[in-house]
C-alpha cells in the first residue's frame, strides 16, 4: 500500500432521503478515524470535506420528477469529488474517501478509473446499487452508482468526470447481498456479476469468500473497495439509512478486512452510508472506524 492516506469528506446526502448522512464524515472524525490510522505505519493526511451544493429543505423532502432525485446535485457533488480523488493519485497518495451516501462512488471511481485500465471493484453492501432509474422503487440514486458506473443509466450519471464505461461486469464481485429489487437480480443474472449474497458468504464462511474474491480479480491493475455500512447486520450498525437485517458481523467484516490489507490489492477505498443522526452514540462510526484500523493494518497482537 502507499505509505500516506489522504482522507477525502464527501458530505453528500443527495442520493436518499435521510439526511444526516451528509454528517458521516465528521462522525468518523469524532470516532477516531485520523489517529487510528496514523497508529499504523501510514501517514495520514486529512483534505477536508469537499463542497456540497446547497441543500434546499423543501426540494429535499418533496417527491422526485423523473424517476432521478436531487438530480443536478448529486451530478454536480460527483464531478468535485472525481477531481478531487484524482488529485490525491497523481501526488502518490492512497485515496480514503468517507461518505456521504453511495452515489458519491460515481464520483469516487471516475478519478480513480482514470488511473488503470482494467479496474477491478469490490462492492460490500446490502444492495447491489444496479438500479436505473426505470427499476428503482425509490428514485433514490444512491440505488444506481453500480450500474452508473458501468455504462447503463441517465446520461449525466454515466458521463461523470467527462467519459464513460468505468466497471467492467467481470471485474466486479458483490459481498453481502440481500436486498435485490427484481431489475437487479434480473441484471446481475445476465452480466453474470460475480455475487456473494448472505447465503453465501454463511455457507462457505468469509474466509474463503475473500480468498476467491482476490483470486478472481488477479487479472486486473487496481482494486477499488466501495464498503456500504449496510453491507454489516443493523445489530452491530444501526446508524445507517436503509437497514436490511442478517447481515454481515463486525467480526466477519473485520477479517475481511484483514484479508484484504495482508493481500495488499485495494488501490482506493471508499466508506459510505454512516449516518449519525439515527445511530445510537455514534456506534455505527466507531464500527466503521474500527473496519478501517483493520483494513490499514492494525494487528491484535
Ligand atoms: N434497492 C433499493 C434500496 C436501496 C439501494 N441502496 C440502498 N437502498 N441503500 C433502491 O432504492 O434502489
Ligand atoms: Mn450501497
Ligand atoms: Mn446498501
Amino acid at each position: 500500500m502507499k505509505k500516506t492516506v489522504e482522507i477525502i469528506g464527501a458530505p453528500c446526502a443527495f442520493g436518499q432521503r435521510k439526511l444526516g448522512v451528509n454528517m458521516g464524515p465528521n462522525a468518523m472524525r469524532y470516532a477516531g478515524l485520523v489517529e487510528r490510522i496514523e497508529g499504523t505505519e501510514l501517514t495520514v493526511e486529512d483534505k477536508g470535506n469537499i463542497a456540497s451544493p446547497a441543500i434546499d429543505m423543501k426540494k429535499y423532502r418533496g417527491e422526485q420528477e423523473g424517476g432521478l432525485r436531487n438530480l443536478e446535485e448529486v451530478t454536480e457533488f460527483c464531478e468535485t469529488l472525481c477531481d478531487e480523488v484524482d488529485q490525491t493519485i497523481q501526488s502518490g497518495k492512497f485515496p480514503l474517501v468517507i461518505g456521504g451516501d453511495h452515489s458519491i462512488a460515481m464520483g469516487t471511481i471516475a478519478g480513480v478509473k482514470r488511473h488503470y485500465d482494467n479496474l477491478g471493484v469490490i462492492w460490500y453492501d446490502a444492495h447491489g446499487d444496479l438500479n436505473i432509474a426505470d427499476s428503482s422503487p425509490s428514485g433514490n440514486i444512491h440505488g444506481m452508482p453500480l450500474r452508473a458506473l458501468i455504462g447503463e443509466g441517465h446520461p449525466d450519471l454515466v458521463n461523470i468526470g467527462g467519459y464513460q464505461n468505468k466497471v467492467k461486469t467481470e471485474n466486479i464481485v458483490l459481498i453481502g447481498m440481500r436486498d435485490l429489487d427484481a431489475g437487479e437480480k434480473k441484471y446481475i443474472r445476465e452480466a453474470g456479476i460475480k455475487t456473494y449474497t448472505m447465503a453465501d458468504i454463511d455457507k462457505l464462511g468469509m474466509q474463503k469468500v475473500i480468498d476467491e474474491t482476490i483470486d478472481y480479480l488477479k487479472g486486473t491493475d487496481g482494486v477499488h473497495l466501495s464498503l456500504d455500512v449496510d453491507a454489516l447486520d443493523p445489530v452491530e450498525t444501526p446508524g445507517t439509512g436503509t437497514c436490511v437485517p442478517g447481515g454481515i458481523t463486525y467480526r466477519e467484516s473485520h477479517l475481511a478486512m484483514e484479508m484484504l490489507h495482508d493481500a495488499n490489492i485495494i488501490t482506493s477505498m471508499e466508506l459510505v452510508e454512516v449516518n449519525p443522526l439515527i445511530d445510537i452514540n455514534n456506534k455505527t462510526a466507531d464500527q466503521a472506524v474500527g473496519l478501517l484500523g483493520s483494513f490499514f493494518g492494525e494487528t491484535l497482537l
